[in-house]
């Protein structure tokens, strides 16, 4: 999507602000513990030097790992800090500006973090995830901004496994005013895609969004049901434009990665969608999720309200965390 679309639409108006207060809580357990100025007596706060010697280095790896940013990125970042300047004063602004620049590199490892969206053909995103992260959600978010940008966009309710859940994907349709297929409860969920793909190419839908049931990564014969929904989309939609999102919730931090390695075994990833990350003190998982999983996150999950999706502006994140 251009910036220019973005700048003017509503959604976009408020990103930074309330990025910032989405992520201050991550803010507090990656960045301030590393950069802080010491306040005095008196209430005046003043930059002190840092001495980056041996027990620096070690105790900030300690602090980088307990902020989740993993353990490939935390040792990186200190033996690059090491390598620039062993047992040297630095002020807090070259942390901070050292910080930026590692985290920005981080995130390089991954692909590019726009959604894909193509406007010569039918787009189908697929939304899967363990329980409870925040599927139906992030799809009624994303339906209503698809909505809001012109484009005509049908939901699948393939969630069919949990009571209720087509009904709580049905009151989302009706709030972002989008079509839905559902079927039966209890009906096989690749039946559901699969008249959700005749109906999105017969009545000429831009983008079909795909909810199914949480499942846990663990359990083998629902990884199987998952795969068995891929494939009635890469048989019956081989032509449409695909992106397969899980979402993580970022306030479980490294777990989030053990579930996608699985998911993607089932049904190859092209990004993540990171909810919750207001409120969580994990959103350095965004680093690993970047460095380990080489996946792109695309989209960030900053509150409940149907304006709290957000694309994932890397530039703008690691601004939001100083
Ligand atoms: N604070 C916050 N809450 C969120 C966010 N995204 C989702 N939630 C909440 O998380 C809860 C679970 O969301 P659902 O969308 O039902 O999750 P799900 O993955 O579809 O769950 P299952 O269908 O049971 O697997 C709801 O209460 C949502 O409002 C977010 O970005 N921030
Ligand atoms: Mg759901």
């Amino acid at each position: 999507m251009e910036t220019n679309d973005k700048q003017n639409s509503t959604w976009w108006g408020s990103t930074v602000n309330k990025l910032k207060s989405a992520l201050s809580r991550t803010k507090s357990t990656l960045v301030d513990p590393i950069v802080h100025d010491q306040i005095t007596e008196s209430n005046v706060s003043v930059k002190t030097p840092i001495i980056v010697d041996d027990d620096y280095l070690e105790d900030l790896e300690e602090k980088l790992i307990k902020a989740d940013i993993g353990l490939n990125n935390a040792e990186t970042l200190v033996a690059d800090m090491r390598k620039i300047s062993k047992s040297q004063n630095w002020t807090s602004n070259e942390v901070e500006d050292f910080l930026k620049s590692e985290f920005t590199s981080m995130l390089a490892h991954a692909d590019k973090s726009e959604l894909n969206i193509q406007n010569d053909r039918l787009n189908i995103i697929l939304i899967v995830g363990v329980n409870g992260t925040g599927k139906t959600t992030s799809i009624g978010k994303l339906a209503w901004r698809f909505k809001q940008e012109g484009k005509k966009v049908l939901i699948a309710a393939g969630d069919t496994f949990r009571a209720a859940a087509e009904t709580q994907l049905e009151i989302w349709s009706e709030r972002a005013q989008v079509d839905i297929v559902r079927l039966a409860d209890g009906a096989d969920p690749g039946a559901v895609v699969f008249q959700a793909i005749g109906k999105a190419r017969q009545e000429k839908y831009d983008v079909l969004i795909v909810d199914t049931a949480g499942r846990l990564h663990n359990k083998a014969n629902l990884m199987a049901e998952l795969k068995k929904i891929r494939s009635v989309i890469d048989k019956h939609a081989s032509d449409a434009f695909l992106e397969a999102l899980l979402v993580i919730d970022a306030s479980i931090g490294q777990n989030g990665l053990q579930q996608a390695k699985v998911f993607a075994e089932f049904c190859p990833l092209t990004g993540v969608i990171l909810t919750k990350l207001d409120g969580s003190s994990k959103g350095g998982i965004v680093f690993s999720i970047a460095r380990d999983l080489k996946l792109p996150v695309k989209l960030i999950g900053l509150g409940e309200k149907m304006e709290d999706l957000r694309d994932f502006e890397p530039k703008l994140f690691v601004e939001a965390l100083f």
